[in-house]
């Protein structure tokens, strides 16, 4: 009997921080005799997750892309609509049970929904719908995937949280320590937060959780989640990380040929990753750390959340001088940079990270030590993965983006 080959259908959320790990899946499906179906919703937040999309189809011409207009969602609370990465995620979760009737005339028919943990409350309506599974991608740390499914319970009236306990206590896991979880966890209805509640009340009806993680990274939580005491049919974890990269050349080639005069393992890598826009005066304190520091570096700078807007340069941001007096020491670029390419350079000893958790596994599928700086949502629960698995180092006193100026002595200590 002839067996038709499986027909994927994939869909990543908001933010290169999701849509990465989903091409490298689509890629992986594709080059396993998988039909892939991309799932791309229109328009995205950045240029990058755009640009991206758009090489990658030209890259992989088998894999079909699927076009899907949302419907842009605003949030009745001011302060929650800062930040554009969640209130996409908001809006897809809440736009995308439309894809039902295009789906079910898909031809051939798709056998399974691949979907972004972030968009995976609005996606499992749409695999119920179709009578089709869903397997959700996680897209952070096994150890933030284990406390999703707890998050209900977490933020109700009366639970650890809000009862102002130092820590957060789940059957087989290292206690959490509050001060380590989202700060949009303790702002009562942030959209952050409810599309998070939504999407882990999801996870029980996916019959298996992908993530980009692997068992000697994060053996404790692996093996607690799939020991049968973590929750009542919970689905099968399944680390198939690192994620093999994709075969996308894309962003600013100009660090390589300087990278390439550099001694080995002597250049610091420095970035905070595709969303994270420090304040003016956080960059300065920074530069003047690197400049203390004395050691090479190759610094990805941001100065706005979203790229399309990040268009002061670099020397407005440093000052002319500080790009002059450290030409021999160290680059810094504006811009994407195909960071995959910088970390497998034998001249980068050291990356300064945000502890995105792709940023994470591209740092420990090349064994590159990570000096941890967490600045949003997930990151300081990574960051204590990182510090556990013995990856590298995490000053917790510099606290969350915004909260605290870190002044450029106190990160040339950690020099
Ligand atoms: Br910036 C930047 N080049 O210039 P994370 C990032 N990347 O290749 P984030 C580049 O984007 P979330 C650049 O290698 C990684 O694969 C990087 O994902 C790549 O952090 C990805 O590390 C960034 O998870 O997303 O962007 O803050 O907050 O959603 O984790």
């Amino acid at each position: 009997r002839h067996h038709q080959p499986p027909h994927i259908a994939l869909f990543p959320s908001a933010g290169m921080g999701h849509l990465t790990p989903l091409l490298r899946l689509a890629s992986m499906l594709a080059s396993r005799n998988c039909r892939v179906t991309l799932i791309t919703a229109q328009p995205p937040v950045s240029t990058a997750e755009a640009s991206h999309i758009t090489a990658f189809l030209a890259a992989y011409p088998a894999i079909n892309r699927l076009d899907f207009q949302i419907v842009p969602y605003t949030p009745p609370n001011a302060a929650a609509a800062a930040d554009p990465f969640a209130l996409q995620f908001e809006a897809i979760n809440r736009s995308v049970h439309l894809l039902t009737p295009t789906l079910s005339s898909t031809s051939p028919p798709i056998s399974a929904i691949f979907s972004d943990i972030a968009s995976a409350a609005g996606v499992c309506q749409v695999a119920d719908d179709l009578r089709i599974p869903i397997y959700i991608v996680s897209t952070t740390s096994a150890r933030f995937t284990a406390l999703l499914p707890h998050i209900p319970s977490l933020i109700a009236p009366g639970s650890s949280i809000t009862m102002a306990e130092t820590s957060v206590r789940i059957s087989g896991l290292t206690p959490f320590e509050i001060s380590t979880l989202p700060p949009p966890f303790f702002i009562p209805n942030h959209v952050f937060t409810n599309t998070l509640v939504s999407n882990s009340l999801a996870m029980k009806k996916a019959k298996g959780i992908l993530s980009n993680s692997f068992h000697a990274f994060e053996p404790e939580t692996i093996s607690a989640v799939n020991g049968g005491n973590f929750i009542p049919d919970f689905p099968p974890f399944l680390p198939i990380g690192p994620l093999e990269p994709h075969k996308l050349e894309l962003g600013d080639r100009q660090p390589l040929p300087w990278l390439d005069q550099q001694p080995p393992e002597s250049v610091v890598y420095v970035s905070f990753g595709s969303r994270t826009a420090m304040s003016r005066a956080q960059i300065r304190e920074l530069r003047d750390g690197l400049e203390l520091i004395g050691r090479n570096f190759l610094w990805v700078l941001k100065s706005r959340i979203v790229d399309k807007e990040d268009t002061e340069d670099i020397e407005e941001l440093l000052g002319n001088s500080f790009v002059q007096r450290t030409k021999s020491k160290g680059m810094v670029v504006k811009g994407w940079v195909n960071q995959e390419e910088i970390l497998s350079h034998p001249a980068i000893g050291c990356f300064v990270s945000h502890c995105g958790w792709n940023s994470v596994m591209e740092a420990a599928a090349r064994g590159i030590p990570v000096v941890a700086w967490p600045q949003l949502g997930d990151q300081m629960v990574n960051a204590g993965v990182v510090e556990t698995a013995g990856l590298g180092i995490w000053e917790k006193g510099w606290g969350w983006l915004g909260v605290k100026l870190v002044k450029g002595e106190e990160i040339a200590e950690r020099g």
